[in-house]
C-alpha cells in the first residue's frame, strides 16, 4: 500500500507548539483554561499541548479524557452513530474555556457527540476545537479553531496518526484505504 508522509516528526512538534501559542494567544492566557482529548490519539496530543502551555507561561492545566467510539464493521463502513463509552475528567467544567482535542477531524460526528457529552457535565463559558489533522468532508456545521494541517483527501484515502506513546513512531502518512 503506497503511502505518502504529510507531517514528520518536527513538523508534528512545530505544529503543536504553535497551537499551544495560539491557544494562550486566542484566550489570553490560561485562566480557566481546560483541554479535554478525545480518545486515544487526541488525549496524548491534550497531553502535549498541555506540556507545552507549561513551557510558555508556567501554569498547569487541567486535562480531561473523552472516549467516543463509531460503530462500524470496518475503517471503511462506519454507520454514523458515535458512542460514548466514558469520560474521565475530574473537575467542574462550569464557566471553563474547553479546548477540545482530537487528532483527525473529519465528518465532525464525533465531535457533536463530545459536545453533548461535555454539555451533559456542565455549562463550560466556551468550548474550542483544536485538531492536528481537518480532512475535510464534513457533515455537521462544525469546524476547527486551530488546525495542525488541512489535507484534502478523498473519501477513499486514509490518514494514520502515529504519535510515539502509542506507536512507537512519530508520524503522519496518507494511503489509499
Ligand atoms: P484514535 O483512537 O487515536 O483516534 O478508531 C480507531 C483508530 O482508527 C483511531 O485512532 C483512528 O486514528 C483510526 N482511523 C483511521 N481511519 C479512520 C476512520 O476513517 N474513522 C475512524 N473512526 N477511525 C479511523
Ligand atoms: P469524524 O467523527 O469527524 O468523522 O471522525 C473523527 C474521528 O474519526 C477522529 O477521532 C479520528 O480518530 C477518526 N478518523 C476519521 N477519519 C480518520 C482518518 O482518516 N484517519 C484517522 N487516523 N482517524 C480518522
Ligand atoms: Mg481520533
Amino acid at each position: 500500500m503506497e503511502q505518502r508522509v504529510l507531517l514528520d516528526e518536527s513538523a508534528i512538534n512545530r505544529a503543536l507548539t504553535r497551537i499551544a501559542h495560539e491557544i494562550l494567544e486566542k484566550n489570553k492566557g490560561t485562566e480557566d483554561l481546560v483541554l479535554i482529548g478525545i480518545k486515544t490519539r487526541g488525549i496524548y496530543l491534550a497531553r502535549r499541548l498541555a506540556e507545552r502551555i507549561k513551557k510558555i507561561e508556567g501554569q498547569e492545566i487541567p486535562i480531561g479524557e473523552l472516549d467516543i467510539t463509531l460503530y462500524r464493521d470496518d475503517l471503511t463502513e462506519k454507520s454514523d452513530q458515535p458512542l460514548i463509552n466514558g469520560s474521565r475528567i475530574s473537575f467542574d467544567i462550569t464557566n471553563k474555556k474547553i479546548v477540545l482535542v482530537d487528532d483527525v477531524l473529519y465528518t465532525g460526528r464525533t465531535v457533536r457527540a463530545a459536545l453533548d457529552a461535555l454539555i451533559d457535565l456542565g455549562r463550560p463559558r466556551l468550548i474550542q476545537l483544536a485538531v492536528l489533522i481537518d480532512r475535510g468532508h464534513r457533515e455537521l456545521p462544525i469546524r476547527p479553531d486551530y488546525v495542525g494541517k488541512n489535507i484534502p483527501t478523498s473519501k477513499k484515502e486514509m490518514i494514520s496518526v502515529q504519535l510515539t506513546e502509542v506507536d512507537q513512531k512519530e508520524q503522519v502518512t496518507i494511503q489509499q484505504k
